[in-house]
């Protein structure tokens, strides 16, 4: 029997936390750990979190970073140009990933589901079926933040005063949805859904979603 769900925010190479935040929770053999993608970039320590991650058996979904590295390795094994252009954090990302690395991120899958609980990265939208996920919705999901007045999917900076964040005028059709991406000071609890991305590394803290006995709590750790 399962005894805890535990699902972290975006980790992103904040390694020190990860580890804090786990001492905290302190899981145990019979609980799964998963975490809602970004595992890695733009914090200090990426391929090591990676290999934590990896070592202790941790799940993840895929996010839009891992998936931007993933793309530049899929058109590097081409002799063409690279459309993808990595930073320099990301470069050194890539220089370092082992043959074990690159399998964890090839394997990642868009969303996991445990019961009623659905895991992704960004968000869904009240049309999509993610067992039967149009193509173009594949990005969507990855990187869904807001929505217009009438729920159509708007890119980063096209939204306004009137967007709608898509958490906000969700309704349930996909499951009780954990997600990340978009960074709040403190974990957003929607109706059918939770924001657990808390920007730990803009410096603000790593907190996770512990389900047990269909009830559900926060734990975080502050970044040092
Ligand atoms: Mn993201």
């Amino acid at each position: 029997m399962i005894h805890r769900l535990i699902i972290y925010g975006d980790i992103h190479g904040c390694y020190d936390e990860l580890i804090s935040l786990r001492k905290k929770i302190n899981p145990q053999d019979n609980d799964i750990e998963v975490c809602v993608g970004d595992i890695i970039t733009k914090g200090k320590d990426s391929i090591k979190t990676l290999d934590f991650i990896i070592e202790n058996n941790i799940k993840s979904v895929l996010g839009n970073h891992e998936d931007k590295i993933i793309r530049y390795l899929n058109h590097k094994k081409s002799n063409k140009k690279n459309p993808i252009v990595l930073d320099e954090d990301e470069q050194n990302i890539v220089d370092n990933l082992s043959q074990t690395h690159k399998e964890f991120l090839e394997n990642l899958s868009l969303f996991m589901r445990f019961g009623d609980i659905m895991i992704v990265h960004g968000g869904v939208q009240n049309h999509m079926n993610l067992d039967d996920l149009a193509k173009k919705d594949y990005q969507k999901i990855l990187r869904m933040r807001y929505l217009d007045q009438d729920g159509n999917y708007l890119t980063l900076g096209q939204e306004n005063e009137n967007s709608l964040f898509w958490a906000d005028v969700y309704d349930g059709n996909q499951g009780f949805v954990v997600y990340g991406h978009q960074w709040f000071k403190e974990a957003k609890i929607d109706k059918f859904a939770i924001g657990v991305d808390t920007g730990c590394v803009y410096g603000n803290k790593l907190s996770a979603v512990i389900f047990k006995d269909n009830n559900f709590y926060i734990e975080s750790c502050i970044c040092k």
